[in-house]
């Protein structure tokens, strides 16, 4: 990937005589002497390409020239020792491209000059106390020496519009990549439907999905694995997954893996003993068909919102069909009679972070979809299990079938394509294994 482009990127969009400070994530502490897994922040990875904590990007742009300064931890042998290489301030600047690099601990003093009659400061105000407090510190310090002519920054402007526009929208090196995250999670998918059986704990198989993607070059998950077994598929957001699967459950796996910063995101639904009930084949039909028709939604000059109107639709009409509504479809549409059912909406967008950054509306309008955007397609049906205005027979099934769609010019790309999700695939698979 080129980190260099992205910060040309953003300069072009930076006003004359700006600022822009984008820390990098912080070690967040577990308890005693061990911390979380550290994950790099998106946007500071977007820009440098660099993994260590502790480090901050300083751009400048002033009297026509561009200055990317990088602030990162000293190369200390002693701490080396305890938590590994670091690349140090010298090497930083060739390696990464920079005009400077300079240790982390000089920051303080190093920002108010590098702020010195620069207009606008550019940052994610707001998003973390301690830094808003640090920039602040350094528009007061610069403010201090107005005496000798220095002009203090005016205006504090959120970087976010800037940089997550630019996110948004994927280039050749992002898209090769995320591709693999797909391809990557489809196969540990398939390996999971191979792999169940009644008995079996969700757990066993979240950690089939993660075996599977280490083995294929994923270092972490995009996001906590959902594997929810019978009712727990009607919990959206279930983690737990510590309950026993049982004969007769559908399984619900939502579960991506990350490659290189970049994340997937795919949904699977499929029966513990290889073959879909009556019920369960019914709703998960309807809601492929759903699926199917969002996803030819995709399409450049289409709104963000189109492919979620052809889910509702789709939901809607058949709910009334299976005998789960009751009434006109349009009304019910209007009067949201499916939301008890289908509560979440149909897509987001994905990239670096599994949510990822970018507007959704501009001037209150749902976007247009343009090339190298990257959306979910993630329609469902979750019947809760003591919802006594349905029949018994549909309580307790959860159905969720998600995909990552790639918008391109003629159209979309499925980037998790390789994971069967039909009934016939899907048992088809499941008989084999
Ligand atoms: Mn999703």
């Amino acid at each position: 990937m080129n980190f260099i482009q992205h910060r040309e990127a953003l300069f072009s969009k930076m006003t004359e005589n700006s600022l822009a400070v984008i820390p990098s994530a912080d070690i967040h502490l577990r308890n005693r002497d061990a911390d979380f897994p550290f994950r790099q922040s998106s946007d500071f990875f977007y820009l440098t390409g660099f993994t260590e904590d502790s480090a901050c990007l300083v751009l400048q742009k002033k009297a026509g020239a561009c200055q990317s300064v990088l602030f990162c931890q000293a190369k200390v042998k002693e701490m080396e020792i305890w938590t590994g290489y670091r690349l140090g301030p010298d090497a930083a600047v060739d390696q990464l491209g920079l005009t400077d690099a300079f240790n982390i601990d000089e920051l303080a003093v190093k920002l108010p000059t590098l702020m010195a009659d620069c207009d606008q400061v550019y940052a994610a105000w707001g998003a973390d106390k301690a830094w808003d407090a640090r920039l602040i510190e350094s528009i007061e310090k610069v403010k201090l020496k107005a005496r000798t002519g220095v002009q203090a920054p005016t205006a504090m402007q959120a970087i976010e519009p800037l940089l997550h526009e630019l996110r948004l929208i994927k280039d050749d090196a992002e898209i090769d990549i995320m591709a693999k995250a797909a391809d990557i999670s489809a196969h540990a998918h398939m390996a999971a439907m191979k792999q169940v059986k009644p008995g079996m704990f969700e757990y066993q198989l979240e950690g089939t999905i993660r075996h599977y993607c280490a083995d294929q070059g994923s270092r972490f998950d995009a996001y906590t694995s959902i594997v929810g077994s019978g009712e727990n598929a009607c919990i959206l957001h279930y983690t737990h997954n510590d309950q026993e699967i049982k004969e007769g459950d559908l399984i619900l796996i939502d579960a991506g893996c990350e490659v290189n910063h970049y994340a997937s995101d795919i949904t699977r639904t499929f029966p513990a003993n290889g073959r879909f009930s009556t019920e369960q084949k019914a709703l998960y039909e309807l809601v492929l068909q759903a699926q199917f028709a969002a996803i030819e939604a995709v399409k450049p000059g289409n709104d963000f919102n189109q492919p979620h109107e052809v889910v509702l639709q789709i939901l809607t009409q058949g709910l009334v069909d299976l005998g789960l509504l009751n009434g006109d479809v349009d009304e019910l549409i209007k009067n949201e009679a499916y939301k008890p059912f289908y509560m979440h909406r149909t897509s987001h967008w994905l990239g670096m972070d599994v949510h990822d950054v970018g507007a959704y509306k501009i001037d209150g309008q749902w976007r247009e979809l343009q090339a190298g955007m990257v959306l979910t397609i993630e329609p469902g049906l979750y019947i809760a299990p003591d919802d006594d205005s349905v029949d018994v027979k549909w309580r307790g099934i959860g159905i969720r079938i998600e995909d990552d769609v790639l918008v391109t010019q003629e159209g979309h790309r499925v980037l998790s394509a390789r994971v069967p999700k039909t009934v016939e695939e899907i048992e088809r698979l499941m008989a084999e294994a």
